[in-house]
């Protein structure tokens, strides 16, 4: 069912998520940047003292989805980040994080890129 497959944090085949209503505005996030590609928004449960998130408004379900037509959008994700943590005043550096499915711990099933940073990071991660 939905039920177990959300709360399973699996792929739920292109159901819309959270993040489409974020785009929509139905679901409220302090958005930090928008075009017409892409939305930025700080993270709801922030792993470190800057967290944000950089999405697609094209509902890509995950990074190992992507094919060839995507090359241009996703290249426009990472420079919207890098960018954004410029903003952000990361000046001493930051991490991007892309989470694929069930061993990558995705949750949400909406492409996004996490930006973390403000902190020294671990490595490796958990
Ligand atoms: P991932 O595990 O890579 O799928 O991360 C999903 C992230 O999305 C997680 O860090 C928490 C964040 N998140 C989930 N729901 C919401 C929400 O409703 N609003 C915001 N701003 N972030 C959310």
């Amino acid at each position: 069912s939905a039920h177990r497959a959300a709360a399973a944090g699996e792929d739920k085949g292109g159901e819309p998520t959270i993040f489409s209503k974020i785009i929509a505005r139905s679901v409220p996030a302090t958005i930090l940047y928008e075009d017409e590609k892409c939305l930025v928004f700080r993270d709801v449960a922030p792993q470190a003292p800057v967290h944000f998130l950089v999405i697609p408004k094209r509902p890509i379900p995950r990074i190992s989805r992507v094919g060839p037509q995507d090359t241009e959008l996703l290249g426009h994700l990472l420079v919207v980040a890098a960018r954004t943590a410029q903003a952000e005043g990361l000046a001493d550096g930051y991490r991007l994080v892309i989470n694929d499915g069930k061993h990558g711990a995705q949750s949400v099933y909406h492409l996004h890129v996490h930006v973390l940073g403000g902190r020294q990071l671990g490595w490796p991660p958990g």
